[in-house]
């Protein structure tokens, strides 16, 4: 039963409609007995970490999966991403999209790297190719695109301004592991594509990543970047840091991917459970995947168009949610351009990122998973149709001085 009335709002004091938190990015566990079994065998073996059995056996597994030549485990996606950064050889600017988690810009920023914002396509939510020349400038040595909610960029358009600049092109893949983009894996585009194996993506290793390669140069760089840059038990050939993935976390990898197709069958039925329980809700658009194409469908992303939802704002339909224990979120708000050091540091991009500066005021992400259910989703859809539907009163009644 959902509410009936805007008293029975837990934003007006009444009991949450949900006994329990549902969280955005709530980890997928594969078969636990399959999980503690490589544990037990880790211990025994004492093979904790630096290179062992599992992180191979992983890395082979993940090449073969995502077609590619090389697959190097990394400790998580922002370290991959920086080791990758270096081994490429980038400096002074890089290009990006403000809208993506801030890990992709510190990635460049820790090392000295400018990242350069560029806006985003409103329908894609990523990086607009149409405006990446204008930000080119000779200190422009690289394109590093993201894969957002695992919709693929347009990466044959920039794959074509890199060529045409001498550009290095690499790929923030946190969101996009088994996705595809033209029927090949995410995995093999550009120079070398990051996956983030954190536990909120729908494939965990507890924390983990990996970077994906066909340049055997790049992939042996990247592989003595991750061990301080050694080529030898005693030779140190580059500065490097130490960026390996721990057996435990292979373990847990070698288990997600043991499950990797019921958590796509889970999320992509909670997709259409969603897109069923949506329909119709003025001023509410949920993203759409291209079912041509491989998804993850791991992102359950809604808009709020507020001029069309009855005076129910983003940010108000949030604070609805909370207190109802719905904990949605508001990735990527509000952008990275407007967070610190990027906010002092360049203080003129927000006049060229227009659909950005919009897109962050507009973007929900919803629960899903393996921890949330169909009969969760009817009543998060139900409670969201009743507060559009009753959005000028609740809206007034929320904004209206405490006396
Ligand atoms: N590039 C992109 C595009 C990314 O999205 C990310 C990471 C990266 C790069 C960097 O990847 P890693 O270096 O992390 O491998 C979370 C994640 O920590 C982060 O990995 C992820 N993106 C980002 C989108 O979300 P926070 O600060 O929002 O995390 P937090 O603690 O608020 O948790 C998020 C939600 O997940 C909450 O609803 C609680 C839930 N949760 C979280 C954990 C860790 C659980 O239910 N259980 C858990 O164990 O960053």
């Amino acid at each position: 039963m959902s509410k009936q009335k805007i008293e029975e709002l837990a934003i007006f004091g009444a009991p949450s409609f949900f006994s329990e938190n549902l969280y955005v990015g709530r980890p997928n566990i594969g078969n636990r007995e399959s999980l503690l079994f490589r544990i037990n065998d880790m211990l025994d073996r004492r093979w904790l970490t630096n290179n062992g059995p599992f992180v191979e056996e992983l890395e082979k597994k993940l090449a073969a999966f995502l077609g590619v030549r090389h697959c190097i485990a990394m400790c998580n996606a922002t370290v991959a991403l920086e080791v990758t950064a270096r081994a490429l050889g980038l400096h002074g600017e890089v290009i990006i999209p403000s809208f993506t988690f801030v890990a992709t810009a510190h990635a460049l920023q820790w090392q000295a790297i400018t990242p350069v914002f560029c806006d985003v396509d409103p329908l894609t939510h990523n990086i607009d190719p149409s405006k990446i020349e204008n930000l080119i400038t000779p200190r422009t040595t690289g394109i590093l695109g993201v894969h957002v909610w695992g919709r693929v960029c347009d990466i044959d358009a920039l794959r074509s301004i890199a060529q045409k600049h001498h550009l290095k092109l690499m790929f923030d893949a946190a969101h996009a592991f088994a996705c595809s983009h033209h029927g090949q894996m995410i995995g093999g585009f550009g120079n070398a594509e990051v996956f983030s194996f954190h536990a909120t993506k729908f494939f965990n290793s507890f924390e983990g990543g990996a970077v994906t390669t066909n340049d055997d140069t790049l992939a042996q760089k990247i592989r003595e970047m991750r061990n301080f840059g050694f080529a030898g038990l005693d030779t140190v050939i580059n500065v490097g840091t130490n960026g390996k993935m721990s057996e435990v976390s292979a373990a847990m990898a070698l288990t997600s991917l043991e499950s990797l197709d019921e958590f796509i069958a889970v999320n992509k039925k909670n997709y259409l459970e969603y897109q069923k329980g949506l329909l119709g809700i003025p001023g509410i658009n949920m993203i759409a995947y291209d079912f041509a194409e491989k998804n993850n469908f791991q992102y359950i992303v809604i808009e709020v168009d507020e001029n069309v939802t009855n005076n129910i704002n983003r940010d108000l339909l949030v604070k609805i949610l909370h207190a109802e224990n719905v904990l949605a979120r508001r990735y990527f708000y509000p952008g990275c351009h407007q967070m610190e050091p990027y906010r002092a540091l360049y203080p003129q991009t927000d006049l060229s990122l227009f659909e950005t500066e919009k897109l962050v005021l507009r973007v929900i992400q919803l629960p899903t998973g393996t921890n949330v259910g169909k009969q969760e989703i009817a009543d998060i859809c139900e409670l969201i149709r009743f507060i559009v539907n009753n959005g000028r009163e609740i809206s007034k009644r929320y904004n209206r001085p405490l006396v």
